[in-house]
């Protein structure tokens, strides 16, 4: 049985988001016409909109609004288009429901123009690859998600390999948080996310999901974004992601039982399902334990 720690506070910004009661669900907004599962289904501003409401509605916890594709093979989407597309969906969005808001971009200055339309959070793919974005995260006491991916996007499938694929994403992650708050951002704005299916093919993802108790030394909430990822479609034999809610159902229960704080997922309504049952067995035994 795994110990958790400490429940742990997330500040972002005005926000204080509290993880280590409850499972989080993060829930996703893909404003763009080539997401893996959902490309195109959001890509006007009312629609994206209304995808975030009803997420809300359906109890995500918080948004994560995304205007860049990072499936495997993506090109990157210039920065003026990217911005058009996320911050009008942010500003409403904002005015429109009460759970935090982020933005899912590797580009300071889309992350900047969201933060500026209310964001609360930034959720780094590249944790950090471009420093500006620790600045930008300081300057507004953005909360600031750091992921681990191998490569880019254009390329990160290309056979990755790993000596010891945890140990190696863990001292990755431990390194990105010592350079974000050598940066200036307090370690109680960052949040830590193994990236799964970013540069890791099946196994390197079931070890990591093995494993993600020992992400809690890093002493920040763990992200996990499982949701209708290919691996899941591996397993399960299914090959339309938008099908791939009972395996993501699978892994988010395998999360919210290992004391993850929060998924990243596309089905919320499903997945709070999941993890009302999950948490209700497993937190108090988790803590009668610890
Ligand atoms: N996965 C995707 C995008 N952003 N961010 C974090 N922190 N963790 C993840 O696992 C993660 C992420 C990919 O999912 P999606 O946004 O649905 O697809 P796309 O990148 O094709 O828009």
């Amino acid at each position: 049985m795994l110990v958790m720690g400490e429940p742990l506070i997330w500040r972002c910004r005005d926000r204080e988001i509290v993880c280590g009661e409850r499972t989080l669900l993060m829930g996703i907004v893909n404003v763009t016409p080539d997401s893996f599962s959902d490309g195109g289904a959001f890509l006007d501003t009312d629609s994206a909109v209304d995808q975030g409401v009803r997420l809300a509605d359906e109890g995500a916890d918080l948004l994560d609004v995304g205007g860049e594709s990072t499936r495997p093979g993506a090109e990157e989407v210039p920065v003026g288009e990217e911005l058009d597309r996320v911050v009008p969906v942010v500003e409403r969005l904002v005015k429109e429901i009460d759970v935090p808001v982020g933005v899912d971009t590797r580009k300071p200055a889309v992350a900047r123009s969201a933060l500026e339309a209310g964001a609360a959070i930034v959720n780094d793919v590249t944790a950090g690859g471009d420093p500006e974005m620790f600045a930008v995260a300081r300057d507004d006491g953005a909360g600031l998600v750091l992921m681990h991916m191998r490569g880019d996007p254009k390329t990160m499938q290309e056979d990755p390999r790993y000596d010891d694929v945890v140990t190696q994403v863990r001292d990755y992650l431990a390194s990105r948080i010592g350079s974000a708050v050598a940066a200036g951002v307090p370690r109680a704005q960052l949040c830590v996310d193994p990236g799964i299916g970013f540069g890791k093919n099946l196994e390197h993802n079931l070890a990591i999901l093995r494993s993600l108790a020992s992400f809690r030394e890093l002493r920040t909430p763990v992200l996990v974004g499982a949701s209708r990822k290919r691996f899941i479609g591996q397993l399960t034999g299914v090959e339309d992601p938008a099908d791939r809610i009972e395996g993501t159902a699978g892994a988010v229960a395998w999360c919210a039982a290992q004391g993850v704080d929060l998924v990243r997922v596309h089905d919320v309504w499903q997945m709070r399902r999941v993890v009302n049952v999950v948490d209700a067995i497993a937190r108090p035994a988790r803590e009668a334990a610890g």
